[in-house]
C-alpha cells in the first residue's frame, strides 16, 4: 500500500509499565486483530533478535515472573500491516528507566538525550501507570507531579520542533487491571487525567490527543518480582491494541490529506491543459500547419487523467481502511481534535 518509516517515542517514568507493554503487544498484534470481515491488524517485528528479546520478556512474565527494570535503551521495529500489505514501519524506543524525573545531576545528559531523541516523532505515547493515577486521585503530591511530567516533557518538544501541533499525542494509562483492583471506576479515573493534563485536551492546539487504558490481564500484582493474578493477552483484550492503531489512524489521516492535496493540483493540470487544447484547436489552420501541438497536449491531458484516477483509487482505498481503524480506536480510547472528542 504504501510505505513510510516513523518514530513512535515511549515516554514513561521508571516502572510505568513500558516495557511489559511492548512485551505483551508484540504477542497480542503478532497474532493480529480482525478488523471486521476477517480483514487482519499486525504489528510483526521483522527482526528475530528483537522478537526473541521481546517473547523473551514475555515468556518470563506467564512464568510467574515481573521484567526487571532495564539498564539499556532498546529500538524495536514493527511493521504495521493490513490484510499482510506493509502500511508503516515504525521505531519504537524503549528508554530505560530511572531517568526522566530525577534530580539526580548524573541523570541529566540521560535526560536530554531522551528529550533529543524524541524528534521527528510521528506520535508520543506517554505511559501513566494506574498506580500513579489512583494516588494522585487521594491527591498524594509526589503523584501528582508525576503525572504533570508530562507537561514538562511535551513542553521539551514543542520547543524542539516547529511543527509540534501535528505530532498526535496519547496518553497511556497501564495497569487498568488496578482500578477494578482498588474498586476505582475507570471513567471517573480517566477524567481525573483528563482535568489534570487539561491543556493537551483544550481548544485551539490543532492537535490529535488520545487517552487510553492499557492492561495485561486481571487482579495483577507484584510481590518481590513474582507475578500473580491472570494474564491476559490476546487480541483486543486490554486495549494493547488501541496505541499502535492511533498511530496508523494518524498516519492515514496524514495520507488522505496528502492524495487530496495531489488529486487538487491535478485537478488545476486538467483544467489548464483543457484551456491549453482549446486555445490550440482555435489557432488558424495556417499556423497549426507549421506547428501543431494537439497530440502533446492530447497527450499530456490522457496522463493528467490516468494520474487523478489511480490518485483517486488510492484514496478510497484509504479512506475505508482508515475509516475501519477509526471505529475500531474509537471502541477503545476518547479521541480529541482539537479539543473536540470525536
Ligand atoms: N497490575 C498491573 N501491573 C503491571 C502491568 N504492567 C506492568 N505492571 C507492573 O509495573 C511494573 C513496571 O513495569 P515495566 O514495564 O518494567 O515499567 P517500565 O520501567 O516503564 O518499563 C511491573 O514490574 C509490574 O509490577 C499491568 O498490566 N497490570
Ligand atoms: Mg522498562
Amino acid at each position: 500500500m504504501i510505505f513510510n518509516m516513523a518514530k513512535i517515542t515511549l515516554y514513561g517514568l521508571s516502572r510505568s509499565g513500558k516495557t511489559c507493554y511492548l512485551n505483551a503487544m508484540s504477542q497480542a498484534l503478532g497474532q493480529g486483530i480482525d478488523m471486521g470481515g476477517r480483514n487482519y491488524f499486525t504489528a510483526i517485528c521483522p527482526d528475530p533478535f528483537q522478537q526473541a528479546v521481546l517473547d523473551s520478556g514475555f515468556w518470563q512474565m506467564t512464568d510467574g515472573k515481573w521484567p526487571m527494570g532495564t539498564n539499556e535503551s532498546t529500538t524495536y521495529t514493527f511493521d504495521l500491516n493490513y490484510c499482510l500489505r506493509l502500511i508503516q514501519s515504525i521505531e519504537i524506543k524503549d528508554y530505560r528507566g530511572a531517568l526522566l524525573n530525577s534530580a539526580n545531576p548524573t541523570d541529566s545528559d540521560a535526560q536530554n538525550a531522551i528529550i533529543e531523541g524524541a524528534t521527528g516523532s510521528g506520535v508520543l505515547l506517554f505511559f501513566i501507570g494506574a498506580d500513579v493515577v489512583i494516588e494522585a486521585m487521594r491527591y498524594n503530591p509526589s503523584a501528582m507531579t508525576k503525572i504533570s511530567f508530562c507537561n514538562t516533557l511535551h513542553g521539551a518538544y514543542r520547543k524542539r520542533e516547529h511543527a509540534w501541533e501535528k505530532t498526535p499525542v496519547m496518553i497511556v494509562i497501564s495497569k487498568a487491571d488496578l482500578f477494578e483492583s482498588y474498586g476505582i471506576d475507570r471513567e471517573e479515573a480517566k477524567q481525573f487525567i483528563v482535568k489534570r493534563l487539561q491543556p493537551f485536551f483544550g481548544r485551539g492546539t490543532k492537535m490529535t490527543v488520545g487517552i487510553t487504558m492499557v492492561s495485561l490481564g486481571r487482579n495483577l500484582q507484584n510481590e518481590d518480582g513474582e507475578l500473580s493474578g491472570d494474564l491476559i493477552v490476546g487480541g483486543t483484550a486490554g486495549n494493547l491494541h488501541i496505541p499502535l492503531l492511533f498511530s496508523a489512524y494518524n498516519f492515514f489521516a496524514q495520507e488522505i490529506e496528502r492524495v487530496t492535496g495531489e488529486l487538487k493540483s491535478n485537478q488545476t493540470s486538467i483544467y489548464n491543459t483543457k484551456v491549453a487544447l482549446e486555445h490550440e484547436l482555435g489557432r488558424s489552420s495556417i499556423a497549426r500547419f507549421f506547428v501543431n501541438n494537439e497530440t502533446s497536449i492530447r497527450n499530456a491531458l490522457e496522463s493528467y487523467r490516468r494520474q487523478a484516477y489511480a490518485a483517486e483509487q488510492q484514496k478510497q482505498d484509504m479512506i475505508d481502511v482508515f475509516s475501519k481503524i477509526g471505529t475500531m480506536l474509537k471502541a477503545g480510547a476518547d479521541i480529541y481534535i482539537d479539543g473536540e472528542l470525536i
